[in-house]
């Protein structure tokens, strides 16, 4: 059985990897830039697609980087311990990722004009994509059943904490100029307008051939067999390769196929009564 977590001010953290010095220090000293780019989410909700979106149009097209750098290389997550070490070194333009919650990010970014890319998605696939994805490592506890995951998710003892209380933390910035909110949907949906949205956002212009360079190599079954995206190159003691992929399914929905009628009847309460008072239809799932 896979060990609990590291605990941070009430939020549960992977156990390896992270350092509650390096959390504590992200949050009060790290300096975020104005020129900085950061693609944040709650865990599961479609960051590698944003990172890999925004690195490609930030080359223009050119899958090069993202063909020879991993994604660890080129977007790090600031809050493990690598990761913070790496970005506080890093020259810019600085791309980073983060699964923080608001409250835990760095206090510098709040007065900073460093754009942010918050992708979210469905809470319901979310949970779904986190069930695989968490028991091939060996780092976070594991549950003995989806049952008994679906329970922790709603409380939010799962890493990083509440999706619920991780999305209002973020909603908090909507509608700023530096703050663009995207979904998974989204970009399923139509990954054409969604490419032109946060390039637009990041102040590029890409030609027709970049653009469709871009969406030639953010494709789910490109980045599928790009070994410096599908996390294949993360060595055994971080994921157990045969237990499951980062790039398991990557459709919209599959809730529907893990779901009881039950479950869904008490998700949709709890939904209900958690997202009250936000404007309807704020999200695509809704
Ligand atoms: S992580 O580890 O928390 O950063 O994971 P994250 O990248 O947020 O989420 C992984 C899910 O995103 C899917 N994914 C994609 N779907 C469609 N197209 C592309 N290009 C793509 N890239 C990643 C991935 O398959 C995971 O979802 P599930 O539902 O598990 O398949």
């Amino acid at each position: 059985m896979a060990s609990d977590y590291l605990w941070f001010e009430g939020i549960p953290f992977p156990h390896t990897g992270y350092r509650i010095e390096d959390i504590r220090s992200i949050r009060d000293e790290f300096v975020v830039r104005d020129e900085d780019v950061i693609t944040l989410s709650y865990s599961k909700s479609g960051t590698n697609w944003v990172i890999e979106i925004v690195s490609t149009i930030h080359t223009n097209g050119d899958p090069s980087w993202v063909q020879s750098v991993a994604k660890w290389f080129h977007s790090q997550w600031i809050e493990t311990s690598a990761g913070y070490e790496c970005v506080k070194n890093m020259k810019e333009p600085r791309f980073y990722t983060s699964h923080l919650p608001s409250q835990l990010f760095p206090k510098s970014f709040f007065n900073s004009k460093a754009k942010v890319i918050y992708v979210n998605r469905n809470p319901r696939d979310v949970l779904t994509s986190g069930f695989y994805y968490w028991r091939t490592v060996n780092y976070v506890k594991h549950p003995e059943t989806f049952e008994q995951y679906f329970e922790w998710f709603l409380q939010g003892n799962v890493v990083f904490g509440s999706w619920f209380d991780h999305i209002h933390g973020w909603l908090q910035m909507r509608g700023k100029e530096n703050f663009l909110m995207i979904s998974y949907e989204e970009l399923h949906q139509d990954i054409r307008a969604s490419v032109e949205k946060i390039s637009q956002f990041l102040g590029k212009k890409l030609g027709p051939e970049e653009l469709n360079s871009v969406l030639k190599n953010v494709s789910f079954e490109v980045m599928k067999n790009n070994k410096m995206s599908n996390f294949s190159l993360l060595p055994d003691r971080f994921m157990d390769h045969s237990k499951g992929k980062l790039m398991r399914k990557g459709v919209i929905g599959d809730w529907k196929h893990h779901f009881t009628v039950a479950q869904s009847e008490i998700f949709d309460k709890i939904y209900e009564k958690k997202m009250a008072g936000l404007p309807q239809g704020l999200f695509p799932w809704e």
